[in-house]
Formats: structure tokens, sequence, C-alpha cells
């Protein structure tokens, strides 16, 4: 069976890892990952939300965190501080900087993200096809006002430095408009027997690799059914700061709400955690079949088991 999946950071690598437990042999998964948390630092291109999938499923990831490289130590970034450069608020970390140093020397020598990318997956072996969404430059941006009035700030600065304490009044993902998707990107939707939408940030990762022109049709259009699961337990975001740029597209913070932002013409079905099995009966009044399991993902096991869950709801919507 082929599977893609359109994922963000930590929680659509979290999902992936349950999901390649899930899967058998004879089956793959390609991952669409979002590139708009991308940022460029010390000349280096920094892509959060590629590393943070392939250390995952690599095993190299820091586990807490969810984020940069286990076993880290910080000598560049603070011999960076000596020398006043900053931003001091972004953790760099030494192992860290060898992935942005080899990708950067890549990109400088005319390869293409994608390129490498699969070039960087050669040693990490996460055991899936992980494609940018786009090998253009997609930025994610948000409009904020405080004391220094309105302007728009890279995405990371509102999520890492202000921690996304100010309200976002706009998410703008810079570049969107003129990228095209990645080599592969749409056959891989096209030919796709699965669809998923992992539990990652539904504006910001999800959103912005929909906002790329043609994927979003894809999606729509695909012959595969296509499933998500809902990011928001109980009414808050499980992790991060989800609920923030919800707010900012005008969608609430509620498992039902994000299924209906996506829409029945994009999504068939849609799993919400047990604790929100009252929403069931509004997605599906919604035209999208919905179904409530345990979403928590604890460990591995249970991750598998959410997965093996929508997979089974995309058998049942089958068109
Ligand atoms: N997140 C933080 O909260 N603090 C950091 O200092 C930080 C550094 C960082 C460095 C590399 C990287 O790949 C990710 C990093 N992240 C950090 C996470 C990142 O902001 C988010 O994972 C994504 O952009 C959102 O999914």
């Amino acid at each position: 069976m082929r599977i893609v999946a359109l994922a963000g950071g930590i929680g659509g690598a979290r999902f992936l890892r349950g999901l390649r437990a899930a899967i058998g042999p004879q089956d793959e998964i390609t991952v669409i990952g979002n590139t708009g948390d991308d940022i460029h630092l010390y000349g280096l291109k920094v892509c959060p939300d590629l590393d943070t999938v392939m250390y995952t499923l690599g095993g190299g990831i820091h586990e807490e965190q969810g984020w940069g490289r286990t076993d880290e130590t910080w000598s560049i970034k603070a011999e960076m501080k000596e020398y006043g450069v900053g931003p001091e608020w972004f953790g760099l970390g030494d192992r860290d900087f060898a992935t942005h140093l080899v990708r950067s020397q890549m990109l400088a020598a005319g390869y293409s993200l994608s390129q490498v990318t699969e070039a960087l997956c050669v040693r990490w072996q996460p055991g899936v096809r992980l494609l940018p969404m786009s090998d253009d430059r997609v930025e994610t941006h948000v409009r904020i006002t405080d004391e220094q009035g309105t302007r728009a700030i890279h995405f990371q600065e509102y999520w890492v430095r202000l921690h996304a304490a100010v309200d976002a009044e706009a998410i703008i993902p810079v570049g969107a408009d003129t990228a095209k998707p990645a080599p592969g990107v749409l056959d891989a939707i096209a030919e796709a027997d699965v669809i998923l939408f992992p539990p990652s940030n539904p504006v910001v990762s999800i959103g912005t690799i929909l906002a790329v022109p043609g994927i979003r049709e894809a999606v729509a259009a695909a012959p595969a059914p296509v499933v998500g699961l809902s990011p928001i337990i109980g009414g808050a975001p499980v992790r991060g700061m989800a609920d923030k740029v919800l707010a900012a597209v005008g969608v609430e913070a509620t498992a039902e709400a994000v299924a209906l932002d996506y829409g029945a013409d994009l999504i068939d079905g849609w799993l919400v955690d047990t604790a929100d099995e009252a929403a069931v009966a509004a997605v599906e009044a919604g035209g999208i079949a919905c179904r409530a399991v345990p979403l928590l993902m604890t460990d591995v096991d249970a991750t598998a088991e959410m997965a093996r869950a929508a997979l089974a709801l995309a058998e049942q919507v089958r068109r």
C-alpha cells in the first residue's frame, strides 16, 4: 500500500514513527514535509520540520524536546555569542550545525532542496521517502502588533522567541503563491492508496503545505481516501500553540472546527480523541466520516494504534 502523509514537525514526526511501526513490508510511506518553518541563520538554511522528521525516524532526535539532536553540545553557539552574533533565542547545537552546513554547501553547489534532503536521508535511513513540499523558498511570517508597532516577524521568532505570547493577526506563507510542488509530490498524491494528515499544526504545517499551488487541488482530486487526525484534544492543542495560529485564521481550537475547516472536499475521514466523542456528530454532519479513538501519542505502540485506526477509517470511506 502506498501511503502519503503531509507532515509538519514534532507531532507529525511522532505520528510517522507510529505509522511506520503499524505497516507491513509491502507498504511504503512518502512524507511531504513542510518547509515554511525554514529559517536562514549564519548564512545557513535550517529546515526544522524536515530535520525533525529525519532525526525522529532516523533515531537522532532529542526525544524530550522533539527537535534538534540528542547528546548535543553548544560550543559554536557560545562562540558566536562571543562575537556578538545572534540570534541567541534559536538553539542550534553543534551536531545540528553539521546538517545545516551540509545542506547549505549542497544548495550552494546547485543541488535542489529535494536532492539535499535525499542525500541527508542516506545517513539517517528514516524508512520513509521524505520530500519537501517545494524546492522553492517559502517562509512563514506572522503579523503582530506590540510596543514596536505592527509588523511581520519570522514564524520562528514568533514561536521560539515570543512563545506566541502576542496574538497572531495573520499568518503569511511568504513565497507560497509562486512556489511549485517539489518533484514527485503531485505524483505521490495521485498514486497514493491512502493520504493522511497527521496531528500536525493545521495552519502553519499542513496549511502551509496545502498553500503551495497545486497541492490542495491534488489532494482534493486524489482517488485515495484522505484521513486526518485531530491535533486538538479537549479544546486545546496537545503540544505547541496551535490555538494561537488557529485564532489568526478564525478557526476555533476544537477537534470539529479543524476538521470542518479542512472541509469535506479535502478530507473524507477524521479521528478525534475519545475526550471529543461529542464532536463526532458535528463532523459527520459536515460530510466527513468521524471516529473517536485515543489520540495521545504516549509511546510508539499507542501511536501505531492511532495509525491503524486512521488506515481502517480510510478503508471504510474509500470511494
Ligand atoms: N524550538 C524551540 O522552542 N526552541 C529552540 O531553540 C529551537 C531550536 C531549533 C533548532 C533547530 C530545529 O530544527 C528546530 C528548533 N526548534 C526550536 C523547534 C522549531 O521551532 C519547531 O520544531 C518547528 O519550527 C515547529 O514545528
